[in-house]
């Protein structure tokens, strides 16, 4: 039972030295669980669906690693490169090697709808049949519209235990979603999938444990403060997420950070209790 994970949250998502704790504590975590976990990323140009523990601290380490989505994939393999995948590399590989269930922390989505950032994580997950465990678009995002996306994408949309649309620091969002109780529904809707052809991936929006939220408003004005910097700064195209999560965490003193683990830590769990469910349906 394989459990795929992504390494662009090691490499640009999480700050040193907690990057590189994390990525061994998600392993270790579903070790636990009786998973096999496999986490992704492309070393000198060569595709890793399991990175070494050797390879995982230089991915935390480096400075050089490239952040690649699908579309970077070719390039990254064909000039050697070492690169993180994010969240639609990650699918992409994983379901090319048979792998059926990924957990991550926050899905990237539609940013500003004037500029058209829209992440490659939406058209991969509508690319891929793959069950993709997350604690919801990062709060980062234009959120209704990145809900409307998802539906415009064909991706099924489901909340465990919720009917609303986490928003990755936070629980809610005041977007309504179809609600799961139990995660052999989550598995019996991914093998109709299956059964019907019906491409694309589950979404299943997790969300982050309570004593981890991050309040509101204070997220607004963290937020509002990090885009005054980056827009100053001419922040654009892939260096807009990382640069967001850094800025945040430093306005927050480290806060969403500990959100961010939580809420990882928690959605390897779950996506191993779906692969356990999947076990059982064929
Ligand atoms: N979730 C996190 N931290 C991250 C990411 C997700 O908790 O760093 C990464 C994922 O790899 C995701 C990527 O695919 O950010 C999205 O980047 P962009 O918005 O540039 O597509
Ligand atoms: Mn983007």
């Amino acid at each position: 039972m394989i459990l795929a994970l992504e390494s662009t949250v090691i490499a640009h998502g999480l700050p040193r030295p907690i990057n590189k704790k994390t990525a061994f504590h998600l392993q270790d975590i579903a070790y636990k669980k009786k998973c096999l976990p496999k986490t992704i990323g492309i070393v000198n140009g060569q595709i890793r669906v399991g990175l070494t523990d050797e390879e995982i601290i230089l991915m935390s380490e480096r400075d050089d690693i490239m952040k690649a989505g699908t579309r970077e994939i070719a390039l990254a393999v064909a000039t050697r490169r070492w690169a993180a995948t994010t969240v639609s590399a990650t699918i992409r590989i994983a379901s090319a090697h048979g792998i059926k269930v990924f957990a991550t922390g926050g899905i990237g989505g539609v940013h500003d709808v004037s500029n058209w950032d829209v992440s490659q994580d939406i058209y991969e997950l509508s690319q891929s049949r793959m069950i993709v465990v997350s604690s919801g678009p990062k709060s980062i995002l234009n959120l209704p519209a990145t809900a409307e996306m998802l539906e415009t994408f064909e991706i099924t949309v489901l909340g465990f235990r919720t009917d609303e649309m986490p928003a990755f620091y936070t629980r809610s969002s005041g977007i309504k979603i179809q609600k799961v109780e139990e995660t052999s529904e989550i598995a019996e809707i991914f093998r109709t999938k299956e059964k019907l052809e019906l491409p694309g991936s589950v979404l299943v929006f997790n969300p982050v444990q309570q004593e981890f939220e991050i309040d509101q408003l204070e997220m607004r004005t963290w937020l509002s403060e990090a885009t005054k910097k980056m827009q100053k700064e001419n922040v654009s195209q892939k260096s807009v997420t990382p640069f967001l999560l850094k800025t945040i965490a430093e306005l927050s003193e480290g806060r969403t950070i500990t959100s961010n683990v939580k809420l990882l830590e928690s959605n390897v769990a779950l996506a191993c209790d779906i692969l356990h469910s999947l076990s059982k349906i064929q």
